[in-house]
């Protein structure tokens, strides 16, 4: 019998219902109304009391010792997210530059996928061909295992992609879906009509609409149209199926079991398909979520769930569930990341002070992931409602080398409705990588300090601690060529980066310094142990981001999104300026050309 681990979760000062029956409401909800419900609760059952018996006694450690607060709550907590190549070569690679990431003050690493990809394109690995063995490029299971149990003794989790929306063409399922095995056939969204396709994309988005425009694929093994939201060889699978619910379940349970600390759930938001809808954050995709909320804590409740909704704040929002039915427990803050890009493009804060506002109303037990660049590209869209979108559209395009005037060098990816996405490095979209622009630098640390000084985990991505460039050369590939995201997915440069460990003077050294310093301060300043959020204050300049964090010994953060030297706040009381060795201050405070500031006032 898997019994109830009934108990107070973080974030909650209430019992609540036991994660069992927790995973069986959401399965009866889902599913209730087949006549096999009975079968699918049991075979769920089955899986989750193996992975509890399979769960080795280090684990069940791991678990016990992160009850309440949640690790993933710790304002010490500093993430880093990297392409496993890029950055280590393979695995045993990474293992070996765990120190260097110990050191930056890193203790949650995202490996973008590493598991066994597609032949040929595999969308940066996002089209899995087997989630249970690792791409033999990269190493293997022993060295992933190996890998994990490292980076734990170092104090550093390991989170992984579970790329849970699809599979590759070539992965186990699809191939025995083109053999005819009906069980198979029905893992897959399949219409046979073309007509029929057209009524669906009648009410269907795209998300590369350049690239792989439509959301069907025909493929003549099925003789049918497969769903395919991405690209071709992505099949999106169909939860409508329980029998594809229990598989990922199960393959997510043994995952967590080899010691994985959490999930960043691709593409969350399409897992369920409805006619006649956009087929996008659907309820059931909420209640695919709670289930599996509720079966990690049954399981392996120290292991993370993050959700990968890259849409409108609006629909990100409901991603974390609400305290009692918990869904993810961290969710990048695509709407603030945004949003700081389109006021360092204008100069202006407006549009980032409404987004930290808009964002403070997440559930207590969630926390945002603060970060300024990932592997894919900075989409304006979602900023609507609250950016116009010809300010959207403004913004992209004052970050490219399009625009003569522009500190950015980035490049136009796709076009969503008029509002291009693009893509590029920190450093390359903020002139931080041109030693003739003496405020890129400036730009780059004001962006990641905002990062750091919200409430929620601060995420790196790697090489932006060195002000690594743009991968130009990425056109000059083949596989590459055709693919933009890949100008800022370069090789990390080590000759820099160890350059800057010995404090060689230059721009690495100055950028990686100040983040360990912002990670530094995060780690033992009251202000950041209080987890409410950043409350945004009017700084009477709207060039000015200004917010508060903490009670004790509070702290006013303040960002300049301008190149303008700017006095604020005439009546301010005695200030120590908590990022400048201390320096004090009385009256008002001026900040200088993308300055980025912790005031803590004094009484
Ligand atoms: C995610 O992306 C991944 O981050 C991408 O790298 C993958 O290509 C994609 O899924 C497919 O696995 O679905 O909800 O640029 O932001 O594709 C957002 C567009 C996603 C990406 C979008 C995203």
């Amino acid at each position: 019998m898997v019994t109830g681990l009934a108990g107070v979760r973080p974030g909650s000062d209430r019992m609540i219902v036991d994660p069992w029956t927790r995973a069986a409401g959401a399965l009866r909800a889902l599913y209730g109304e087949r006549a096999d419900f009975a079968e699918v609760l049991n075979t769920l059952r089955v899986t989750v009391e193996t992975a509890r018996r399979e769960r080795s006694d280090t684990l069940k450690a791991w678990d016990a010792d992160c009850s309440d607060p949640a690790w993933w709550l710790d304002p010490g907590v500093v993430g880093y997210s990297t392409y496993v190549d890029r950055f280590g070569g393979d695995l045993a690679g990474v293992e070996a530059r765990l120190d260097y990431l110990s050191d930056l003050g890193v203790s949650y690493l995202h490996l973008l996928p590493f598991m066994k990809p597609r032949q040929g394109e595999s969308d940066g690995g996002y089209a899995v061909a087997d989630f249970e063995d690792v791409n033999p490029d990269l190493g293997d299971r022993e060295q992933l295992k190996h890998l994990l149990s490292m980076a734990h003794t170092r104090g550093i989790r390991i989170v992984a992609d579970l790329v849970c929306n699809h599979v590759a063409d070539d992965h186990d399922w699809a191939l025995r879906a083109k053999g005819g095995e009906s069980r198979y056939r029905a893992f897959f969204h399949l219409v046979e009509e073309q007509e029929d396709v057209a009524r669906w994309e009648a009410n269907l988005g795209e998300v590369f609409p350049v690239s792989a425009p439509g959301n069907f694929t025909w493929s003549a093994a099925l003789q049918a149209w497969v769903w395919t939201s991405f690209y071709p060889y992505q099949w999106d699978l169909n939860y409508g199926n329980p029998a594809v619910f229990l598989s990922m379940t199960d393959t997510m349970l043994r995952l967590a079991n080899l010691g994985l600390s959490g999930f960043r759930l691709d593409s969350t938001g399409f897992l369920w398909k409805r006619f006649g809808t956009g087929c996008r954050n659907l309820p059931e995709v909420h209640l695919v979520l709670q289930a599996w909320r509720a079966i990690l804590d049954c399981v392996a409740p120290a292991v993370v769930l993050k959700a990968e909704a890259i849409d409108r704040l609006e629909e990100v929002l409901p991603f974390f569930g609400s305290d009692a039915e918990r869904e993810c427990d961290v969710a990048y803050a695509n709407g603030v990341m945004a949003a700081s890009w389109a006021s360092l493009a204008a100069g202006d804060a407006t549009a980032v002070v409404r987004l930290i506002g808009a964002s403070a109303k997440k559930p207590r037990h969630g926390a945002w992931i603060n970060y300024i660049r990932c592997h894919d590209d900075v989409i304006f869209s979602g900023l609507s409602p609250h950016v116009p979108e010809d300010r959207q559209a403004a913004a992209a395009l004052a970050l490219t080398e399009t625009e003569a005037t522009s500190f950015g060098r980035g490049e136009v990816f796709q076009t969503f409705g008029g509002v291009p996405s693009i893509t590029g490095m920190a450093a390359s979209l903020t002139g931080a990588d041109d030693p003739n622009d003496p405020w890129g630098v400036y730009r780059l640390l004001m962006l990641y300090g905002v990062c750091f000084s919200l409430d929620g985990l601060p995420l790196i991505y790697m090489g932006d601690e060195i002000a690594l460039a743009n991968d130009e050369d990425y056109r000059l590939d083949p596989s590459r060529a055709a693919e933009g995201r890949w100008l800022g997915r370069p090789r990390m440069d080590w000759a820099v980066a160890e350059g800057a460990m010995r404090g060689e003077p230059g721009v690495a050294t100055t950028t990686r310094s100040r983040f360990k310093t912002f990670a530094e301060i995060r780690r033992r300043h009251p202000a950041f142990a209080d987890r409410r959020p950043a409350e945004v204050r009017p700084s009477g300049d709207s060039r000015v981001l200004t917010f508060t964090r903490g009670t004790t010994r509070p702290l006013l953060v303040v960002a300049n999104f301008s190149d303008a030297p700017i006095r604020l706040f005439p009546d301010l009381g005695r200030w120590i300026d908590v990022l400048a060795d201390h320096r004090q201050g009385r009256g008002s405070f001026d900040v200088g050309p993308y300055g980025l500031h912790w005031l803590e006032l004094q009484a």
